[in-house]
């Protein structure tokens, strides 16, 4: 979304009517605050020490490209999952096992973009089994395992550019999909860039998602190159079809600002996907080239592989009519939200100065009466008026995204006059609104794009924080705002500070994951080839260049500690495995000069830092992370002699250090305290 003030001032004045959008920002906001803080607000909120949050919430991090979790109500941070960026504090991204999450046709590509967390889903309903999130800018798909909170799956979608109207799922997540916002030459080729109109498509990914290590993509339809933007499933009724929005069918491929929002109505594109598979099924689909990766984690062994895949299935709805209608959709949608009875579908018109919203049986009757005004590209254009359910009048400026409290209410955000507005479904009246602080992109309500939304809380991710925390010089973090939607009116409860830029985010009651988080990885079933098992097993061994260190971490002490024989020239792999079977108990390594980040070892798993050194010398090595009271103890020393050397390769497992954990073990350790506390709850 659109993130600065300039721009959206000049989206305003280029198409929508004067609005004085410097009140937004200059007006007081602690008298503002006074007005919309009701009551015990506070204690609504506080959870007291000790005690869990009642919700986990994902949101996601934007162009940090991880996933922040927080807890709910209290908006306290959780922990970072690293997705598509690696992540020094974890060593993904950066240690051997870790790399090939991040291989693409590109190459290794350390970043992203995500926008919108998912969580999978049983019967239309989240099951805090997986959750799903979009690499935006090269386009991917991950798959979070909740029992670990670790990504365990990408998958790079091909034939794509911009995967921005993803990962949204299927109810029983079977499929999640992933859209091309930027419509490109399918296979993409050197074309000039004003041949668009002839050469540039857009494509549909679904993309199979209920096995986890087997995510693909399931086929692709070939779309009119506009902009595909967001998608929601169908439910209920309506499962089966899927919506995307489109924007930019004007096709235009210079200074969109202008030139995509010159038409009155884009399109919401309705797909049935089920007849998309019986046509991939009768053999009406083409095997396309298609370039992409797959990379996943072993469970066993905790190492990622990559495998490389070449061709899709590619369906053009030609060869499949009926497979896709166009709804004519004011004006430059955005959002595209299925309320829970799978009835309506809800567009987020950016531009519009209603919110549209299309009857889904209005639009089976339509299609059957072929009620088409025309066709693009072979695909139907039905009437506007044939699946108009209804348009909620003056709602606000600048609609994006709507979810849904599970009682026929829905919330919309409203980007450019910054309010959260609250209607109802069948008589589209405004209920309520709430003035946010500034410029609303996604709202989220536990569950409110699936069929039985948790309805409690409101979460309001601003784009714009101005003035609203403590000032960190030009950039300030983000800025979300908790809201009580359990009554006639919204209540204001909470601000709380995110970091990146949450597009989006999902939260889940906690007992649908608490019970099932990991505390340690299994030793015994440690398969990764250089898993040291026991501190006697420890040694140093070399390959040619490459040098392999097998060592073990254990409160307090690396084994083996002293290494020697390594020369200037070798690359050096330590792998070390973390032996402790106790919840918590993490150590780090990291050497002195390495040109990487530590890796953080989880109890039971098998972490390897390359290490290349460029000079001779003593370099120490020591557990980064606070494990114990001889924390500081836990350390070693690598010699570096020169190539050539006649020093020969050495690694000892030291006495001192044995003696060492008995001591340490006779000693309170902070994690074990922390450990007993959380387990008296
Ligand atoms: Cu509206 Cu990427 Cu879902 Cu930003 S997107 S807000
Ligand atoms: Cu292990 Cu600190």
């Amino acid at each position: 979304m659109i993130k600065s003030p300039s721009r959206t001032t000049l989206l305003v004045s280029a198409t929508i009517a004067v609005v004085a959008i410097g009140t937004l920002y200059s007006c007081s906001t602690s008298a503002a605050n006074d007005n919309v803080l009701v009551g015990n607000a506070a204690s609504k909120v506080y959870v007291a020490p000790g005690k869990y949050d009642e919700y986990y919430a994902f949101f996601s991090g934007g162009f940090n490209g991880q996933i922040m979790v927080y807890g709910l109500p209290s908006g306290r941070l959780l922990k970072f999952v690293s997705v598509f960026s690696q992540n020094p504090e974890t060593g993904y991204g950066y240690n051997e096992e870790t790399k090939p999450m991040l291989q693409t046709t590109y190459g290794s590509i350390p970043w992203d973009d995500t926008h919108h967390p998912e969580l999978s889903q049983t019967d239309g309903v989240p099951d805090g089994r997986w959750l799903f999130i979009n690499g935006n800018n090269t386009p991917r798909v991950a798959r979070i395992d909740l029992k670990t909170f670790e990504t365990t799956e990408i998958l790079q979608i091909p034939n794509a550019a911009g995967g921005h109207a993803s990962p949204f799922t299927t109810p029983n997540t079977k499929y999640i999909v992933s859209a091309t916002r930027f419509s490109v030459p399918i296979p993409n080729t050197d074309v000039p860039i004003d041949s668009y109109k002839q050469n540039f498509k857009g494509t549909l990914s679904f993309i199979t998602a209920d096995q986890p290590g087997k995510m693909d993509i399931a086929f692709q339809i070939l779309m009119p190159g506009f902009n595909y933007d967001l998608g929601h499933a169908g439910k209920g009724p309506s499962d089966g079809w899927f919506f995307f929005t489109t924007y930019n069918s004007e096709q235009a491929y210079q200074k969109l600002e202008l030139n995509a929002s010159q038409n009155d109505k884009d399109f919401i594109a309705a797909v049935n996907y089920r007849q998309a598979e019986q046509c991939v099924a009768a053999g009406k689909a083409k095997t396309a080239p298609a370039e992409y990766f797959h990379n996943f984690m072993d469970e066993k062994s905790r190492v990622a592989r990559s495998e490389r895949k070449s061709s899709v299935k590619m369906l053009n709805p030609q060869d499949c009519p009926g497979v896709v209608y166009y709804l004519p959709t004011p004006k430059s949608p955005h959002g595209v939200d299925v309320d829970p009875t799978g009835e309506y579908i809800v567009a987020g018109g950016k531009l519009a100065t209603v919110i549209p919203v299309h009857s889904f049986s209005k639009m089976l009757k339509a299609i059957a009466d072929k009620q088409f005004d025309a066709e693009v590209q072979g695909i139907p254009v039905l009437k506007y008026n044939s699946t108009l359910a209804g348009e909620v009048q003056k709602p606000g400026l600048g609609p994006l995204h709507t979810e849904f409290d599970g009682k026929g209410n829905a919330y919309t955000s409203m980007f450019i006059s910054s309010e959260i507005v609250k209607w109802k479904l069948g008589t589209w009246q405004v209920l309520d609104r709430m003035p946010v602080y500034y410029s609303v992109g996604h709202l989220m309500i536990p569950g409110g794009d699936s069929k039985k939304p948790w309805g409690k809380y409101l979460v309001s991710l601003n784009k714009i924080t101005k003035d609203r925390y403590l000032p960190t010089g030009p950039e300030l973090a983000q800025s979300a705002q908790l809201l009580d939607i359990t009554g006639d009116k919204m209540k204001m409860l909470l601000d709380f500070p995110t970091i990146g830029e949450p597009h989006y985010a999902q939260a889940i009651p906690a007992d649908l994951i608490k019970g099932n988080s990991q505390k340690f990885y299994k030793l015994a079933e440690n398969s990764h080839p250089f898993a040291t098992k026991a501190e006697a097993d420890g040694g140093i061994r070399r390959q040619g260049k490459n040098v392999h260190i097998n060592m073990i971490a254990i409160r307090s002490h690396f084994a083996p500690d002293n290494l020697e024989g390594v020369q200037v020239g070798d690359t050096v792999y330590f792998h070390v495995t973390n032996i402790e079977q106790d919840w918590d108990i993490v150590h780090g390594f990291g050497v002195l000069g390495a040109d990487n980040a530590e890796v953080i070892i989880a109890p039971g798993e098998t972490r390897t830092l390359r290490w290349i050194p460029k000079s001779t010398g003593i370099y120490p090595f020591y557990c980064t992370d606070f494990c114990s009271a001889l924390h500081q103890e836990m350390q070693g020393y690598v010699r570096v002699s020169a190539p050539g050397s006649t020093v020969a390769l050495k690694a000892n497992v030291s006495e001192r250090a044995k003696s060492q954990t008995a001591r340490a073990q006779a000693l309170p350790m902070h994690h074990e305290a922390a450990g007993a506390a959380n387990g008296s709850r």
